[in-house]
């Protein structure tokens, strides 16, 4: 049995952020534990062709850990992952961080007022690791979402999920089908194009997609960053204020973002010269209200003469092709399914058990997934969950979410030792009443009334993943712990 102050599982951005965050403060009784072999988690994972941020790096990167030899405006997945080991080393995350171990569960011990902790790892077996405090950094899109076609499992040829890319497989002159049609794939299908024999795109719902102002950085630009002290902090200002205003159109004023249908259309107009394929490709529900996407090479791949794409459902998979609900079969050799992550769903919920033996899985599936502040949880003491719910963005950078719950990580980690609490516990009430918020403020904005399906919903049809309006409210709501909100035991075991 292993004791730690704090136990954080995940090493991704969310999980470093913290584990940096609490070194600086002085917290330096925690362990890391991650399944994977390296930290980066989402950035480690999604090595698939053409993999790259959507986000521009000088915003998409932390604000205590500034690189200013980002190489391009929006950077490639291998460059991010590089620059996550970089500053991982930097602070020596190492001597904390345990790879290979699989977290089979964990439970809040009430008795004992810690988290159990149940591990696994294939050379040492199974331990436990008992918290105080535990930090759920699992990451909301780690766990790859398979479609539930009928046949899929027995398709004889090459098949895999675009976060888990087999680089074995050499599609060169290959009949290959891609499944999505989401941020991923439309990096991915560009990078196929030009070598496969043939592709099917299947589509299920077209998606906006913006022209990518993506470019390499001058020698100058490079100069500028490196020498000149405040130019790089000047241009991440000038690119979180310009996402800002995005984020207004999104939540209050969907009508802000019409020029944005208008450049959407140029783009395919752009790309693609068969007027039935630029029908069918021509989204049919508002800007923003699915994940605005930005590229400059998706349409003129799909204008290709060898690439279809494919609209009617897919009603089924045989081992050697696919069947649409209109009776084509179409022969491949490979498939590439592209179909996002289990999100409000994750299997990473079903095992963290909290105080009346419910999982966070069962508890959300009563009431609907929600947290206060997005990180803290009736039920779920000590308890303190990374890009929880509500805290999302469909627009900007999720690293400044991230930085702002740190804030408020640290400021709970030195509030609760200042005053002897061993047990922090967010009251039912303030949890509903600032939910209920959020839901009213989701009410107005496009995503709730875009005319499209996403998975920012959960299954009660709520919008539970994102944060709605301007990232800058939440950092500041999150600056302060605002311990009123919360149960706490002190050591003596009074109850406030
Ligand atoms: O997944 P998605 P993703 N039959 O869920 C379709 C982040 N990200 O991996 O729209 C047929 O967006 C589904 O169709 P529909 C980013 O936050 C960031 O692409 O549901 N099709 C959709 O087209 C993003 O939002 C970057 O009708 C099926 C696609 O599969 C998140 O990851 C880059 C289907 C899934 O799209 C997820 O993106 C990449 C079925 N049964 C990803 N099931 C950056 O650059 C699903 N689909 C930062």
């Amino acid at each position: 049995m292993n004791d730690v102050k704090i136990a954080i599982v995940g090493a991704g951005f969310s999980g470093m952020g913290a584990a940096i965050k609490l070194q600086q403060n002085g917290f330096e009784d925690f362990l890391i534990l991650d399944r994977g072999s390296d930290f980066g988690g989402t950035w480690r994972d999604n090595t698939y062709p053409g993999a790259a941020c959507d986000v521009p790096s000088h915003l998409y990167s932390y604000s205590f850990e500034l690189n200013p030899n980002w190489s391009r405006s929006f950077s490639k997945q291998a460059e991010i992952h590089q620059y996550i080991n970089a500053v991982a080393e930097k602070n020596e995350l190492h001597r904390r961080t345990r790879f290979g171990v699989e977290v089979i569960n964990a439970v809040w011990n009430e008795a004992d007022n810690r988290w159990i902790v149940d591990i696994t790892h294939p050379e040492t077996g199974p331990e436990q690791v008992r918290a105080e405090i535990l930090i759920g950094a699992i990451g909301p899109l780690c766990e790859p979402r398979l479609p539930d076609v009928t046949g899929i499992a027995d398709f004889e040829g090459e098949i895999f999920h675009s976060a888990r890319w087999n680089h074995d497989v050499d599609l060169t002159g290959k009949r290959v089908a891609v499944i999505g049609t989401g941020a991923s794939a439309i990096q991915i299908i560009p990078e196929l194009a030009p070598k496969i024999g043939h592709m099917d795109v299947y589509q299920r719902t077209a998606p906006w997609v913006l022209p990518r102002a993506d470019r390499k950085y001058t020698g100058l630009e490079h100069w500028l960053f490196r020498n000149v002290p405040g130019v790089q902090r000047l241009s991440r200002t000038g690119i979180y204020l310009a996402h800002e205003l995005v984020s207004y159109g999104l939540t209050h004023r969907p009508d802000v973002l019409r020029p944005a249908h208008a450049a959407g259309k140029a783009n395919i107009r752009r790309g693609i010269s068969d007027p039935a394929k630029r029908d069918k490709v021509t989204p049919k529900f508002k800007v923003g209200c699915k994940r605005i996407l930005l590229s400059n090479t998706y349409y003129p791949a799909l204008g290709q003469d060898n690439v279809d794409v494919i609209t009617d459902g897919i009603d089924h998979v045989t081992p050697t092709g696919i069947v649409t609900k209109d009776g084509v079969t179409r022969e491949v050799d490979a498939i590439v399914v592209a179909t996002g992550f289990h999100v409000t769903d994750s299997p990473g919920f079903e095992h963290i058990v909290g105080k009346d033996g419910d999982s966070l899985a069962q508890s959300w599936a009563k009431t609907g997934m929600k947290a206060y502040k997005g990180s803290m949880i009736h039920g779920f003491p000590n308890l303190f969950l990374m890009v929880g719910p509500a805290t999302g963005l469909g627009h900007t950078s999720m690293v400044f979410m991230i930085e702002s719950q740190l804030n408020y990580l640290v400021d709970f980690l030195k509030t609760t030792e200042r005053n002897d609490i061993t047990r922090t516990e967010v009251r039912a009430e303030d949890e509903k009443v600032y939910n209920k918020s959020i839901q009213k403020t989701l009410s107005t904005s496009v995503w709730e009334n875009g005319g499209c399906a996403s998975w920012y919903k959960d299954e009660f049809g709520n919008i539970t993943t994102l944060w709605p309006g301007f990232t800058f409210n939440y950092r500041k709501a999150t600056k302060n712990f605002d311990i009123a909100a919360y149960d706490t035991t002190r050591v003596t075991a009074t109850a406030d």
